[in-house]
């Protein structure tokens, strides 16, 4: 089972500073039960700790690599030049720029290195982990079916609140609906493919 805890997800972020939009990626994969790494690794402070990390991921067992940066935010991009794995790349919301400057650092890669890149913020974060989940599932049917069942009870909730007053008194965040009971009993995704 020491197999199954093995990390198939890589979230990294350019600063300590960056965690509060990136634990919300943190969190939404820890309640789908995909396992999962957390590093600060800056493309301008530790550049090399990124190129040794980035080339060393997909032997190390990483499937996926999550990378959320602010401002110049060149983590993603620079990450993805190292990694035949997918990237995808949460902008950060800067101070100055609202994230402005971050998506397009982002977003804005040459042909030939993609970074699947994500809305601006907690709502990019958390979509950054939910599309981690279909990807994944393509390959693990426990990630899948979690997935299927999160969007299922997130339909319902808006079935149940048709008036907006009730909806905003019992809405939760999306990473707030548990996918199953069944996926989170358990605590690790299985690592056998399909
Ligand atoms: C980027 O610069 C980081 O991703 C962060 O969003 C931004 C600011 O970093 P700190 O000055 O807060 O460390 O590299």
């Amino acid at each position: 089972m020491a197999e199954s805890n093995k990390p198939l997800v890589g979230i990294i972020m350019g600063s300590q500073s960056d965690w509060e939009t990136l634990e919300h990626t943190v969190k939404t994969l820890t309640e789908f039960g995909v396992p999962h790494e957390v590093r600060v690794i800056s493309a301008h402070r530790a550049p090399d700790l990124l190129f040794e990390y980035a080339s060393s991921a997909e032997s190390r067992g990483l499937e996926l690599i999550i990378a959320g940066a602010g401002g110049a935010a060149h983590l993603p991009g620079m990450t993805a030049s190292k990694t035949v794995l997918p990237v995808l790349g949460v902008p950060v919301e800067s101070k100055t720029l609202k994230g402005l400057d971050s998506l397009l650092s982002i977003a804005q890669m040459p042909a030939g290195i993609p970074v699947g890149t994500l809305s601006i913020g907690k709502a990019g974060a958390i979509n950054a982990a939910l599309l981690a989940a279909a990807i994944l599932g393509a390959k693990y049917p426990e990630i899948r079916e979690a997935l299927r069942a999160f969007r299922a009870a997130q339909t319902q909730r808006i079935l149940d609140h048709p008036h907006p007053a009730a909806a905003k008194t019992s809405a939760k965040p999306p990473g707030r609906a548990r996918p199953s009971a069944k996926a989170m009993t358990r605590p690790q995704a299985k690592r056998k493919p399909a």
